[in-house]
């Protein structure tokens, strides 16, 4: 069990999944620490080869607000989360919870904004297609695909969100513990779909703000094609479960 110590008047993890990004990693920290110095960091690492969880240990001595979980082998981006939300939500002092990639596509610098918005939501997206949001250094074909697979995500489920498939998300843990999230079995951007929906379900109140989400900047990408193939069926799956 992880437990944290607080200093804030909210409870807020920052949840940090990685594998192999031992490039990134020291410096993503170092830019949540440049604007909030004290918010809680979790990062689950599985078993990164390239020792990204020793860098994260060498930092833990240097700042308590860091833990690590440390999980067996690489099990994909979903099961990463899932695992690090159960460990997170067991401590009921959690209010909230915050997803960052440690790729510098998330860029902290909006975490103060996330969290000022959260105020009067209970999901707060750090979105790309909302006025003002969108991507930088994406190729075309992938800035196509994901606006298709958004506006796609969007029809089926009825699901009143612009940006489906994002990954920098602020969510109210009283929202997470009802919303049975450890029975989502979807990996890439469906399982991103699949957490916004389970909670809109539940009736969170569900704000988007404007980011700029860039291309990771060190490290290789782990997207495969497996993953688009099951973001094309998963609205389908929201939409006719009961
Ligand atoms: N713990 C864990 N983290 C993962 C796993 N796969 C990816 N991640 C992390 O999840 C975050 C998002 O993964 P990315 O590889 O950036 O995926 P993406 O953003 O869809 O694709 P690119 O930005 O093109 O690489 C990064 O911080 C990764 O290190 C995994 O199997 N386990
Ligand atoms: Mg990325």
């Amino acid at each position: 069990m992880l437990y944290f110590q607080y200093t804030d008047m909210q409870k807020i993890v920052v949840i940090i999944p990685t594998y192999n990004e031992a490039q990134n990693i020291a410096p993503i920290i170092a830019r949540v620490r440049e604007f909030e110095p004290t918010i809680d960091i979790l990062v689950v690492d599985d078993n990164s080869p390239d020792g990204t969880a020793g860098i994260v240990r060498s930092l833990i001595a240097g700042d308590v607000h860091i833990k690590l979980l440390s999980r067996k082998g690489k099990e994909g981006l979903g099961k990463a989360y899932l695992n690090a939300f159960d460990e997170v939500l067991k401590d009921q002092e959690v209010e909230w919870v915050q997803m960052l990639d440690a790729d510098f596509s998330h860029d902290p610098k909006y975490l103060p904004q996330m969290i000022a918005a959260s105020h009067k939501a209970d999901v707060v997206i750090g979105s790309r297609y909302v006025t003002g949001g969108g991507t930088v250094g994406w190729v075309l074909w992938r800035r196509l695909l994901s606006r298709f697979a958004n506006r796609y995500c969007r029809t089926i489920t009825g699901m009143p969100i612009n940006d489906c498939t994002a990954g920098f998300i602020l969510m109210r843990a009283s929202f997470m513990r009802e919303a049975h999230l450890q029975d989502i079995n979807a990996r890439g951007h469906a399982f991103m779909m699949e957490i916004k929906h389970r909670l809109w379900k539940k009736g969170a109140r569900i704000v988007e703000i404007p980011v700029l989400l860039e291309d990771r900047h060190q490290g290789a990408s782990k997207m495969s094609s497996g993953v688009i193939g099951e973001a094309v069926l998963a609205p389908w799956h929201m939409r006719f479960r009961k």
